[in-house]
């Protein structure tokens, strides 16, 4: 057995896969004793799961989402040391706007020789560190590109070292780029959103760590900002200048790309792991389904799939452009992982203590599935007797009931189409 799925069936999941996969064979009709016949396809289906890996994704398995020409990651250490792309020499200014009248007492800055640096901010950490589960998403891609644990300061405690007095509406930061205006890549958000945490919400940090390790420069590191209920463009990389502005219009980069650049994170469900040319299973026998299901602003109360033969046509698209009147049967949501991910330093899988979105008595999350972070979704899908073409396609419902894509379809706002996958039935 290979070693990933050998420790996957030695945790919870698998637990709770067996659990599920019992009441299915009570919801088909069959008896316990149909069971011997039928390991085999729980086995599949523990494959399955197995194979969505560890909740936490490691630093160098994220997908990356990066312009500049020569990424900063990849300079010599000596030229990132001098440019302070390493902690020994990382500096961030936090100033007014050049081009706005916000009045500071204290702007902090590498020209007056005052700037923010990481001793600094190291100090502020040890008694104001945040630590929180955040999944990155692009919302131009329409997959995450990694799950992770996320340290650092709340951008607050900074805004404040440089008194802010008056004029000041909004915040905006950039990463270092090449000293190349062209190559600026900078992200804003209300003065008040950074200030204050709406119920329930995690702060805004300039983040120091990923997973318990220092932040990499692939990575973003050595501090990058993290935007927790935000799409990955407001999490700008490489992070060196912080300005405030009484600017009251975004001027994030990706609002000239034609981004909405106010989106919350939106819920939705994929399958992973299925190729592009589809699967096939025998017929009859039990198709074993896994994913991750992406829990946004509204969180996700059910993962469902809907398998439909190919030839038969979809509903009419100007009556229900949304498929809602397709057989959609419910998935499963699996219960937090009892191994959080083996990268954690030093913890056999267990998360550090406490991130703030869980109980600091049962050091257990305070709901499930958390917002603005992932869960593994499986399912057993009932055998099919008729070999063909099929199509199987999937969705969440969010805590107010909306279907995927609603109630937000409009892509520039992040990508949650029903993904739709090919399936053969011999
Ligand atoms: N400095 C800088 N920060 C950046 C970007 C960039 O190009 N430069 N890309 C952004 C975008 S569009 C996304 S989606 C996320 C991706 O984060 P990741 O590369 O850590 O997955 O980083 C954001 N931060
Ligand atoms: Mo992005």
């Amino acid at each position: 057995m290979n070693p990933a799925v050998a420790h996957f069936v030695a945790n919870e999941h698998v637990e709770s896969t067996r659990r599920f996969f019992l009441r299915k064979l009570m919801v088909t009709g069959l008896s316990t004793a149909a069971i011997p016949a039928w390991a085999a396809n729980e086995d599949r289906l523990k494959q399955a799961i197995a194979e969505l890996g560890d909740y936490l994704t490691k630093s160098e398995n994220f997908r990356n989402v990066e312009r500049h020409r020569p990424l900063p990651y990849k300079l010599p250490k000596g030229k990132r040391l001098e440019l302070g792309l390493e902690r020994e020499t990382w500096k961030c200014d936090v100033i007014a706007d050049p081009e706005s009248n916000s009045k500071l007492a204290n702007p902090l800055s590498r020209e007056s020789g005052n700037a923010l640096d990481f001793e600094q901010l190291t100090k502020i950490a040890a008694e104001k560190s945040a630590r929180f589960l955040k999944v990155m998403t692009c919302n131009n891609i329409d997959e995450p590109l990694g799950m992770g644990l996320w340290e650092g300061v709340p951008l607050r405690e900074v805004i404040w070292l440089a008194k802010p007095e008056r004029n000041v509406r909004r915040v905006f930061y950039r990463g270092y780029h090449n000293d190349d205006e062209k190559q600026i890549f900078q992200s804003s958000l209300s003065i008040g959103r950074v200030l204050e945490d709406p119920p329930g919400e995690m702060p805004v940090i300039l983040c120091t760590k990923l997973n318990g390790n220092w932040l990499t420069g692939e990575r973003g590191g050595p501090v990058r900002m993290i935007v927790p209920d935000a799409y990955g463009f407001k999490s700008v990389k490489w992070i060196q200048q912080i300005f405030l502005t009484n600017n009251h219009q975004a001027n994030d980069t990706y609002a000239k790309a034609n981004n909405d650049i106010d989106s919350k994170m939106k819920s939705f469900a994929i399958v992973l792991n299925w190729p592009d040319d589809g699967k096939t299973v025998p017929a009859g026998n039990p198709i074993p389904l896994a994913g991750v299901a992406q829990s946004g602003m509204s969180g996700v109360r059910k993962v469902q799939y809907w398998i439909k033969p190919k030839s038969e046509p979809l509903p009419d698209p100007q009556k229900d452009p949304n498929l809602t009147t397709g057989d959609w049967k419910d998935a499963e949501i699996l219960p937090p992982p009892a191994s959080w991910g083996e990268m954690l330093p030093g913890s056999e899988g267990k998360l550090p203590p406490t991130p703030l979105q869980f109980d600091t008595e049962t050091g257990e999350p305070r709901r499930w599935p958390l917002r603005n972070t992932i869960a593994h979704w499986a399912v057993l899908a009932p055998g099919i007797r008729k070999p063909g073409e099929y199509e199987i396609r999937f969705r969440s419902i969010d805590e107010n009931g909306a279907a995927q894509p609603m109630p937000r379809p409009f892509l520039k706002s992040g990508g949650n189409e029903i993904q739709v996958v090919a399936l053969t039935v011999e």
